[in-house]
């Protein structure tokens, strides 16, 4: 196939790439949003390159021309999740949507592969508009948890470096950290609700901090420089303390003082993120 006829095989596959990391982006900041935790982590996503379709292609005994119809991951996105319940909640998500026809499921996780492989994959059809008109094309979509992404990336890698011909003791100690990678899952989900409310709190305290600033550099357009120097000492104080009860009260006050100034219709401000 010519470089040209390559590019114009894969440009929609890029499409589908690029517009599904928008969307799985986006219901990761819903959920950021609602201030509800998101299953969702990261997102990345690639067009597989020629050079690996190639290889895959002749693997498989599989003609050019059926590349399209027998290769399910020409365009792949991958989902990492923080725990292992996340994956199964990712896999919902997109059941869900309208855009998205799951066609095939394959669950490495509860079933990994014999190499320690694991992560969910589903295949969908998704349809792209082009110039030509709809496209349906099929994308893979892995989902796996951040520690399943680190042995699977490392193991990747020394696959390429031995060209699939492990050595036995690399081989070996792939398995024990596969094993590793079970139990760091494992471990991670037990204490899930700790982790999760920690930082849950991390964003609260982020977004409370964000306000009381935005609020006191409103503040010294209005009010008398002493009495903002003063609020803004207080905060640090506040905030030294690492209270956030505290915080959350400070930031409640200082909305009122704002709102003080706001009704007495002293020059309008800007109440907004800078
Ligand atoms: P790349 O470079 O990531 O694109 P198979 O018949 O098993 O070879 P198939 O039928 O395409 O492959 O489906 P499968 O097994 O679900 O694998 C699809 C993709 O999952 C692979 O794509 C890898 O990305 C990943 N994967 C599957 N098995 C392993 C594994 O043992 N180790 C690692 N690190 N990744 C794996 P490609 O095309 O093989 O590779």
């Amino acid at each position: 196939m010519e470089t040209r006829m390559w590019s114009e095989l894969l440009e929609p596959y890029h499409q589908a790439v690029d517009e599904l990391l928008v969307k799985f982006k986006h219901v990761r900041e819903e959920y950021n949003q609602r201030g509800e935790y998101s299953p969702i982590e990261s997102v990345i996503g690639r067009v597989k390159r020629i050079s690996s379709i190639l290889e895959k292609a002749q693997k498989k005994g599989i003609a050019l021309d059926d590349i399209e119809d027998k290769i399910e991951d020409l365009a792949g996105v991958r989902i990492i999740c923080q725990f292992t319940d996340d994956i199964y909640a990712v896999r919902d998500i997109i059941k869900n949507r309208s855009d998205c026809e799951i066609v095939e499921e394959k669950d490495y996780v509860t079933h990994s592969k014999k190499s320690g492989y694991r992560s969910y994959h589903v295949i969908i059809n998704y349809n792209v508009e082009t110039e030509l008109g709809t496209k349906t094309l099929k994308v893979e979509i892995q989902i796996r948890t951040l520690a399943m992404d680190f042995w699977a990336t490392i193991e990747h890698s020394l696959q390429y470096k031995y060209k699939g011909k492990l050595p036995a003791n690399v081989s070996q100690r792939l398995n024990n950290s596969a094993q590793a990678i079970v139990s760091l899952d494992e471990e991670m989900s037990a204490i899930r609700d700790e982790i999760v409310d920690a930082q849950n709190s991390f964003k609260i305290k982020a977004r409370i901090v964000s306000e009381i600033l935005n609020n006191i550099q409103n503040l010294y357009r209005v009010a008398n420089d002493r009495e903002v120097t003063k609020i803004q000492d207080e905060f640090y104080e506040i905030y030294e303390r690492g209270d956030l009860d505290t915080l959350e009260k400070f930031d409640r006050e200082l909305d009122h003082i704002v709102e003080g100034y706001h009704s007495q219709s002293l020059p309008a401000f800007d109440l907004g993120d800078d």
